[in-house]
């Protein structure tokens, strides 16, 4: 009864607090490494794009990785366009109008990873804003699961063990389905194999 309660209080809350702003976007990002120091990041393996029916528009979008304990965030981000607040453990993008459908988008790539000693069991989850206006959860999973060396045999050994471990590994989750499978291996090969993930990132830990 209790939890009946809570269910369709957080309804109505929902329903009496949605936003003003149109927004629709992916529940879950792929962070990815890049190909040199300076990048460029691997646009293909990570691309997130948060898509604003105009007007109105803000004027940029954030993803808050404060639930993501232990995450490495590249800082500055190969894309000069994206803003780190390392203390605040934010990525912001500009909102820009896209010509071709007469609304707008924000644009990210975002070079990340999961420290070595950092569990990929950790919690994973960031949450987009679009100006000051909270838009909703983000899963957040990292193809680099010991942020040193790129994507290598490392990574696939720490990706190994969650799968043989039978425990749910967020970090680990590559399709956001909510279960690891061959099908998430299959995604970090195809990262892998591109060639385009072989620096790590640097300059920022979420603490
Ligand atoms: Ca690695
Ligand atoms: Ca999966």
């Amino acid at each position: 009864m209790a939890r009946a309660i809570f269910v369709l209080a957080t309804i109505v809350l929902v329903a009496t607090s949605r936003p003003a702003v149109a927004a629709m976007f992916p529940g879950h990002i792929n962070l990815v490494d890049k190909q040199t120091p300076v990048g460029p990041a691997d646009v293909p393996h990570g691309i997130f794009v948060v898509h604003f029916a105009a007007p109105p528009a803000p004027p940029t979008a954030t993803l808050d990785f404060t639930g993501c304990p232990g995450l490495a965030l590249d800082d500055p981000q190969p894309d000069p366009t994206l803003v780190v607040n390392c203390p605040m453990h934010t990525v912001t993008a500009p909102v820009v109008p896209v010509a071709s459908v007469g609304d707008f988008e924000a644009v990210f790539t975002i070079v990340g990873a999961t420290p070595a000693g950092v569990s990929p069991r950790s919690p994973s989850v960031a949450l987009l804003s679009g100006g000051t206006l909270p838009l909703g959860p983000v899963r957040v999973s990292t193809y680099d699961l010991d942020a040193a060396g790129g994507l290598n045999l490392a990574d696939l050994s720490i990706w190994a063990n969650a799968y043989f471990s039978g425990i749910f590994a967020a970090r680990c989750d590559y399709n956001a389905d909510g279960v690891l499978t061959l099908a998430d291996l299959s995604v970090w090969a195809a990262a892998y194999g591109s060639g385009l993930d072989i620096v790590s990132p640097v300059g920022c830990l979420v603490p």
